[in-house]
């Protein structure tokens, strides 16, 4: 990977330093192409919660929306500010390859069959939230109503902060652990964790799961996402990609 380029908050580490605490890893800084990019350490964390206040949601510099939740979380976010949305105003279109695409209000979605899954959560850059619950509606379940069409391949994803971006194979997208979520740690999901509505998909890296999902296209090919884009892996599945060949243990 090209040490120019811009991190993600602990992108892939090439292999000597990756056993390497998140502490000595400690780093603020403004990255590239205006992505704003923070490994915190507690310290640091504990510094800036108290300098800007503990409410993430209320804070407009966007700089909070990378602090932890508590439990583990850390909360990342490629583009500085991203607009919150709601019941009222939340849509996600379901559009490319299909006969029938299809735009969803979040009562849409709510009123869709909902599916629960206890899973750890597993950052690429080491950090790990045992037993988390999400739930949502099945990707499968979205697609098979869109008619995906016989030479579609893959699955596109798009976000409201106008910026991220995942893909996910065919595939991939149609397995049973792969949802759209409404629902993180029993709770709506929060603005700064990716809601009202974000992707979740429990067996790959976390990177996958776009948050303030907004937009579903079923395309030909995969496109590589985001920090794909960047050297992550597009098959990220936990413990086989990135330079991973074991389950990680912290
Ligand atoms: N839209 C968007 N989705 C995203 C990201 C992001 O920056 N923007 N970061 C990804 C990464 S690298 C991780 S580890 C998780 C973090 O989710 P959290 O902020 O809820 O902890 O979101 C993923 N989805
Ligand atoms: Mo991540």
């Amino acid at each position: 990977m090209n040490s120019e380029q811009p991190e993600e908050p602990g992108a892939p580490q090439p292999s000597a330093e990756r056993g390497a605490p998140i502490g000595r890893r400690v780093l603020l800084g403004t990255i590239g192409l205006g992505a704003l990019g923070v490994v915190a350490a507690p310290p640091l964390q504990r510094a800036l919660e108290s300098f800007l206040g503990a409410a993430a949601d209320k804070d407009p510099t966007g700089l909070t929306g990378l602090l932890p939740n508590g439990g583990g979380f850390r909360y990342y976010s490629v583009a500085s500010s991203v607009p919150h949305k709601n019941a009222s105003n939340y849509r996600l279109t379901v559009d490319g390859l299909v006969d029938h695409p299809k735009t969803y209000t979040l009562d849409d979605l709510r009123a869709l069959p909902q599916t629960r899954m206890v899973k750890d959560v597993q950052c690429v850059t080491g950090w790990r939230v045992p037993d988390t619950p999400f739930e949502g509606v099945r990707l499968s379940r979205l697609l098979d109503a869109a008619g995906v069409h016989g030479k579609a391949g893959a699955v596109r994803f798009t976000c409201f902060d106008g910026t991220y971006t995942e893909s996910l194979t065919l595939d991939q997208a149609r397995r049973s652990d792969v949802l759209v979520a409404l629902r993180m740690q029993d709770k709506d999901i929060g603005h700064a964790h990716g809601g009202p509505v974000r992707l979740y998909v429990a067996p790959m890296y976390f990177y996958k799961s776009a948050k303030w999902l907004s937009g579903i296209t079923v395309t030909e090919d995969v496109r590589p996402g985001y920090w794909e884009k960047l050297g992550y892996d597009v098959d990220a599945w936990v413990g086989r990609s990135n330079g991973r060949d074991d389950e990680p243990t912290t």
